[in-house]
């Protein structure tokens, strides 16, 4: 069976590739062209994914990657997905996160692929933003507030509409934070792991961040692609919150964090605060209900909290010893 996922270079797409080809797929991975000379996020990716080449922001190279990859399941992975950047490049944000859903929706039907390929959409919790009610579940309705919610919304009420319009199989999956040693250096994970991991090794002596107040419902990246498999082997497409349930601040985080470094939890000496870090409109609290996952789909996280910080700080502190 062929996959195809835009987006393969990015933190999800290394985990779902590399459970696809255990599964047994051929896995075609759709990058950007002139990439492939010097991105070493392509040399991270399993040597068996097959690229191919592609941007969602031009229709006639998702043609040719359909065509190219022929597959049976496309996970629409790719994004410009950082909410911090979308308040300073909207239009890029509108234009790939938003746009480049239509382009690869008309793509599909325009070859006359609407029967043969089951899509993935990657929606985001991000879209609830001021959210009507807690827990959010699938019937929660959204209040984006940043443009990249607001494209993500747009995105997914789209692929609903395909879905009934065209009876195509298309699954969104509401996916709450999820991170990983993969994590990109722009989210306030990573960023905290990295930081926390040179002050153990005496690079640095403090981190400096926004919101700490910020909550979030945090799960580990490899639980959640195999949620995006399940959706796509259903008979029926649907939707699907994918969330742990338990909500964590950043100042948790940073704590938690000092902690698997054997450093005091102390935010006073190890943390400064930066309003450059600080978004125009926040989303202040996210915790995402899946027991619709976990009844139709049988799937629920298995990595804790805890569990997950250690995980990225303990990778972090033997990347940051030996880069330096
Ligand atoms: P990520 O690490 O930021 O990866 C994004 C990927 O999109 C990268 O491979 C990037 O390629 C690619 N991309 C960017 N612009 C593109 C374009 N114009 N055409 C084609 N590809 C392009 O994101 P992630 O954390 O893996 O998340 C995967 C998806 O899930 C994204 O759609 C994200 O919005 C969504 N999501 C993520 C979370 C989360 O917590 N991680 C939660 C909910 C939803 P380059 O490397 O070439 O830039
Ligand atoms: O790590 P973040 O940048 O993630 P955010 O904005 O929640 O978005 C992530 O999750 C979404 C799902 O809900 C995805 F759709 C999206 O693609 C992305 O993966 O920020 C988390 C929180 C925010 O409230 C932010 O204000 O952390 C707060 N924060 C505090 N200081 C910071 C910082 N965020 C960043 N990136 N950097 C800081 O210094």
């Amino acid at each position: 069976m062929n996959a195809l996922i835009t987006g393969v270079t990015g933190q999800d797409g290394i985990h779902l590739s590399g459970f696809l080809l255990n599964k047994g797929y051929r896995v075609f991975g759709m990058v950007n062209g002139q990439r492939q000379f010097n991105d070493h996020r392509i040399k991270n990716l399993d040597r068996r994914v097959e690229l191919v080449f592609g941007d969602l922001t031009d229709s006639v190279s998702l043609m040719n990657a359909l065509i190219e990859s022929n597959p049976t399941e496309v996970y629409n992975l790719a994004a410009q997905s950082f909410v911090g950047i979308s308040f300073t490049q909207p239009e890029l944000t509108a234009n790939v996160t938003g746009m480049g859903v239509l382009r690869l929706l008309e793509a599909i039907r325009r070859l006359g692929l609407e029967s043969q390929i089951k899509l993935y959409q990657a929606s985001s919790s991000e879209m609830f933003g001021r959210v009507r009610e807690t827990p959010q579940t699938e019937l929660t309705p959204f209040h984006p507030r940043s443009p990249y919610g607001v494209a993500k919304a747009f995105a997914h009420h789209l692929c609903v509409n395909y879905r009934e319009a065209y009876s195509m199989h298309i699954s969104c999956g509401i996916l709450f934070n999820h991170e990983g040693p993969n994590r990109g250096h722009e989210f306030v994970t990573r960023k905290i792991s990295s930081g926390v991991a040179k002050i153990a090794l005496g690079q640095s002596t403090h981190l400096t961040l926004g919101n700490l107040d910020a909550s979030r419902d945090w799960g580990y990246a490899g639980d959640y692609v195999e949620a995006m498999w399940l959706m796509q082997q259903t008979d029926l497409p649907d939707d699907f919150v994918i969330a742990t349930g338990e909500v964590h601040s950043v100042r948790e985080f940073v704590e938690q964090s000092l902690i698997a470094a054997n450093l005091e939890p102390d935010l006073d000496r190890y943390v400064k605060q930066d309003p450059k870090f600080i978004r125009p409109a926040e989303v202040d609290l996210l915790q995402g209900d899946y027991s619709k996952a976990k009844e139709k789909l049988g799937w629920a996280p298995r990595v804790t909290f805890p569990q997950l910080v250690n995980m990225m700080v303990e990778n972090d502190l033997i990347l940051e010893a030996r880069e330096n």
